[in-house]
Parts: structure tokens; sequence; C-alpha cells
């Protein structure tokens, strides 16, 4: 216990700490030639006392039996409180009495019963959360639906982003990129909602309109007389599903443009479930002559598992390290790893967001020479794309 101070000669006040330190309880000492008398407070007592909720409100007598009614003190609140019943009474085997008296007001405030309160503070907080969740699912749900609308009314259409072959300055193919042509008169980026679409698996439907359309706008380009490629973005799941895969197969194979000139491209953002399922769907892409190029290297799930599980030959290196070209950050020695490790694994590569002739001199010199980013062309409409290629093409 800790001394706290001396009230009359006799008389003293300390605090006893708990195991924990938390909480002490106030203990009143009466010490004379004769003995000593310590009255420890309730824990509730002594919280009121040392926060001074208010004066003279609490009374503690103590007395030996049959004198119990000879009051201590003549002051007019303290016979006030002793009028009343005590809050509690105790009898010790000495035969001293202890009787606590408290203020009925002070009482009534300490005694205040919170539990209707929290009660309603937990439904105001349980409903808020329950509206965020309502809202959310419903903004997703209407997402949905208007994605599976969009899907047939064929909303989404194809933007072609032109890969460069540096060595000659030729363009080597494209990579279609969805954009949603909403409502016939907004374009939504993919941002928006391709990461929805992966997720609900709509993707696949999705892509299915994109392909269908590329197909047709290639083939009035006459892009089967070129050998151009047409790469065509894939989520693992998709590669996973050979169902699917076959109708995309069948489509290009009822398409003019030959499979030759068809790549996919798989992003590594997401993981496989199955890496032997999509084995045997890559392989089987490959007697069909599509070749799976494996996007976004670098950035997500084990690139060189699946370029050794998948027997993948070609590999797009994230804009995440061709931004470090021409800089000090360490992800530079990272980006050098994987063009070492890409020549090495005989890959064919192309860097991706190339922006500046200094980040595509620095890829050419690495021998990656395949380039793809705004410094050469952003994603381009089909009219604009039609543009390019016939002016690539004439440069035979
Ligand atoms: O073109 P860009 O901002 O705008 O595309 C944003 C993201 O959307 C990129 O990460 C790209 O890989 C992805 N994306 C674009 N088109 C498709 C597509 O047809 N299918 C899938 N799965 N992702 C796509
Ligand atoms: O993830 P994926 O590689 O499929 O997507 C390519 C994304 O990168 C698209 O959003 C495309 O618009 C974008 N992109 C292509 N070239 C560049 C570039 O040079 N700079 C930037 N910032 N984005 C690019
Ligand atoms: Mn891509």
């Amino acid at each position: 216990s800790v001394f706290i101070k001396k009230i009359n000669k006799n008389l003293s006040l300390w605090a006893i700490l708990n195991d924990k330190n938390e909480q002490s309880i106030l203990s009143l000492v009466w010490k004379d030639e004769r003995g000593q008398v310590s009255i420890d407070f309730e824990p509730i007592i002594s919280d009121v006392i040392r926060n001074k909720y208010c004066d003279d409100c609490i009374l503690s007598v103590v007395s030996t039996v049959g004198n119990a009614d000879k009051k201590i003190s003549s002051h007019n609140d303290v016979k006030n409180l002793s009028s009343l019943p005590p809050l509690n009474t105790e009898v010790f085997n000495n035969g001293l009495i202890l009787r606590n008296y408290v203020d009925p007001q002070l009482l009534s405030l300490i005694s205040i019963d919170l539990k209707p309160l929290l009660f309603i503070v937990g439904v105001f907080f349980g409903l808020i959360i329950f509206l965020f969740i309502n809202l959310y699912i419903k903004r997703q749900l209407s997402l949905h639906s208007l994605i599976v609308k969009g899907v047939i009314r064929k909303e989404f259409i194809p933007y072609y982003q032109p890969i460069i072959n540096v060595k000659n300055n030729r363009m080597y193919g494209c990579e279609v990129l969805v954009r949603w042509w909403f409502n016939k008169k907004e374009l939504i980026s993919p941002d928006d909602f391709i990461p929805y679409a992966e997720n609900s698996g709509l993707i696949i439907d999705i892509t299915d309109v994109l392909l269908e359309k590329t197909l047709t706008q290639l083939s009035s380009l006459n892009w089967q007389k070129s050998t151009a490629v047409i790469s065509i973005n894939l989520v693992p799941e998709q590669l996973e599903n050979k169902q699917q895969i076959r109708k995309f197969v069948d489509m290009i194979i009822k398409s003019s443009i030959s499979p030759k000139q068809i790549a996919f491209e798989i992003t590594e953002r997401m993981s496989f479930t199955d890496l032997d399922k999509a084995a045997i769907v890559i392989d089987y892409l490959k007697a069909q002559g599509i070749n799976v190029k494996l996007d976004d290297a670098g950035t997500g799930y084990g690139s060189f598992s699946y370029i050794q599980h998948l027997n993948l030959q070609s590999l797009k290196i994230d804009k995440m390290f061709v931004d470090t070209i021409g800089t000090y950050d360490h992800k530079l020695f990272v980006l050098d790893s994987i063009i070492a490790f890409g020549k090495k694994a005989g890959m064919e590569m192309i860097a991706e967001g190339v922006e500046t002739k200094q980040q595509s001199d620095y890829l050419l010199q690495s021998g990656v020479y395949l380039q793809q980013g705004f410094y050469f062309s952003e994603p381009l409409k089909f009219e604009q794309f039609r543009h390019y290629f016939q002016r690539d093409q004439a440069k035979i």
C-alpha cells in the first residue's frame, strides 16, 4: 500500500494497489496504542473519492457492538447521511462493525445503467455498417447487370496498341486492349470494370465479344497478308477452361486470320489454381499454332515457375521495370536479371510501357528489340489503327 496523507493524529489515508496496478482502492487506517483498524473502500467508492465527484457524500462508521448509535460527528451533512440506511454493513470477528453510508444522489449517479445506452450505440453502428455493405453489394450488382447488358449489346470494343520491332522500325504486331463503349456514348477504361469482370467470371463473355470484333476488324484490313501478331489478354482462369479455349480456337479458325498470327497474353497478376490443366491447354494451343505470352512478368505470382511449368516461350516485361531505366532504382537490377534470364532461356521478350528514347535505346542495347509503349503509340481505336497499319505495310 502507498501512504497518501495523515488526516489527524491517529488517522491516515492509504492507497492499496491491486496486482496489475490498474486500480487502487483507498484504505483509512486508525492507529493507537491499542492496535490498528483499517477500512478498505469498495473500488467504486474509491473511484468516487479519488475523482472528487462530491464532498461529504460518503461516510464510513466504525463502531463496537451496542455502540452503533453513538454518532461520531455533529456535522449536519454527515448526520443527514447516517440517518439513511447504510449501503452496506460488515461485522468483523473482533466485534467491530463497519457501516458505509453513501449519498443517494451520488449512488444513482454511480449506478446509471449503461446497458441501454450501449445497446443503442451498438444498434446505431450496426445499422451504418449494414447500410454500407448494402450499398456496396447494390453497386456491384448493378455493375454486374450493366456488364451483362453490355455483353448482349456488344459494347466492348478493341483498342489496338502497336508493338514495334525497333531493329527495323516495323510493326511486329499489336496488343488488343478492351474499352467499354457504354451506351454507345461513353468510353469506360478497363480499370473501372476489368477487376470486377475478372473476379466475377464475366471476363469470359467480354473476351468473347472482343475476340469476335477483333477478328472481324482485322480481317477487313487483310491482316492475314501481313506477318503481324495480335495479342489478346486472358486471365489464368480462362486458360484453365478448355471448353472456353476451344470456342476461341473455333472462332479463330473460322476467321480469315491464321492461328499463327494470334497470341494470348496471360497475366501474372492472378494465380493459376491448376497449373497442370493450364499446361495441357497451352500445349493444345501451341499445337494449333497459337502462342502464349507471360504478361506483366516479374510483378506477380512466380514467373519462373510458370515459365518452367507451362512451357512458355514469350514474356512481356512489365512497365514497372522499364520505368527504372535511367534511375538508380534497385529494380533496375531486376530488369537486367529478367532480360538475362529471358536470353538464356531463349525466350522472345517484349518490353511494355516504353515512354522515352532513353528507355528504348537501353532495351535495344540489352537485346530487347520488341517494344510497346507511348513512345511509339498509345492504344488506338480501329480507325486510327487502320491508318497506322496501312502506313506500316507501305514501308516494304
Ligand atoms: O489499356 P489499359 O489502360 O488501359 O488497360 C488496363 C488494364 O486492363 C491492363 O492491365 C490490361 O491488362 C487490362 N486489360 C485490357 N484489356 C483486357 C482484356 O481484354 N482482358 C483482360 N483480362 N484484361 C484486359
Ligand atoms: O497489363 P497489360 O500489359 O496488359 O496492360 C497494358 C496497359 O499499359 C494498358 O493499360 C495500356 O494502356 C498501358 N500502357 C501501354 N503503354 C504505356 C506507356 O507507355 N505508359 C503508360 N503509362 N501506360 C501504358
Ligand atoms: Mn497485356
